[in-house]
């Protein structure tokens, strides 16, 4: 449960600034909402809207029982989903390496060893889904692979969506929690939630994990991802960031 603390005047996550949304798509919502099926990021984001002053007042825990919470919002700032099939798929691992990498999702599910955890997920705007399974490659074990040279601080992540970045400290990034992932609830990532693959921070909210994960650079200073240009915390712990006081994730 948040503490009803409100981000300021930061944009709202998932929300595409500018646009208009028209009666249909609201009584879309409303029928694609209650029975749970996934809708576009516009029309997502004012169901988040709806829902959040419910969620921020809410001190019985009943609010859970609405449609949107306790469940994953599907977000992409490009407002679609882009789509690379598993064959296409390709990591690419460059900048301050020993060796460049390219990985195709069969390579990352055979030459390196394999990890399987549940943890809950956080997002900075208030919901949480308890209990996901996850399954994939430790970062670790990607950054071993391609050898970070000496000097280098920092990694930047970018997705094929052709937007959407994020960035994390090496130091964050080899915790054994932070996971490039190509299952998650029991399931290959599907297209929505960012698949063939993506990243998952256990310990930081749920903007550093990046959907769709196409490229990881290795970098010598720190490069604000997508959310943290736009005034969101660079150092996301969750519960001890974005003046919130949420849960840890163990
Ligand atoms: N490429 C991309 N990755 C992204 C986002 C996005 O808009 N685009 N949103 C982030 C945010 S704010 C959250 S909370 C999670 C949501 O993951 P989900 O869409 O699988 O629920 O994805 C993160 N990764
Ligand atoms: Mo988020």
């Amino acid at each position: 449960m948040n503490n009803g603390a409100e981000n300021g005047d930061l944009p709202l996550e998932g929300e595409e600034p500018g646009r208009r949304i028209g009666r249909r798509a609201i009584l879309a919502m409303l029928g694609l909402g209650a029975a749970g099926v996934l809708v576009g990021s516009r029309v997502q984001s004012l169901v988040d809207r709806a829902l959040r002053p419910i969620t921020i007042r809410d001190r019985t825990g009943l609010s859970s029982y609405l449609p949107g919470t306790g469940r994953f919002r599907i977000y992409s700032v490009v407002g679609f989903s882009p789509k690379r099939t598993a064959a296409e798929y390709r990591l690419r691992v460059d900048g301050l390496v020993e060796r460049p990498l390219t990985f195709t999702l069969g390579q990352l599910q055979s030459e390196l060893p394999q990890t399987a955890f549940t943890k809950d997920f956080q997002c900075v705007t208030g919901w949480r889904v308890e209990d996901v399974p996850w399954k994939g490659v430790k970062l670790s074990a990607v950054l071993d692979r391609a050898g970070v040279k000496a000097g280098a601080t920092h990694l930047r992540f970018f997705s094929f969506d052709g937007t959407y970045t994020e960035s994390l400290t090496l130091a964050q990034a080899r915790q054994s929690d932070v996971l490039v992932a190509h299952h998650m609830l029991g399931k290959p990532v599907t297209r929505e939630h960012g698949g063939p693959v993506r990243l998952y921070v256990a310990q930081m909210y749920g903007y550093k994990s990046l959907k769709w994960l196409d490229r990881i650079e290795v970098v010598d200073k720190l490069v604000p991802g997508y959310w943290e240009e736009l005034g969101y915390d660079v150092d996301a712990l969750i519960g001890r960031s974005n003046g919130r006081d949420d849960e840890p994730v163990r």
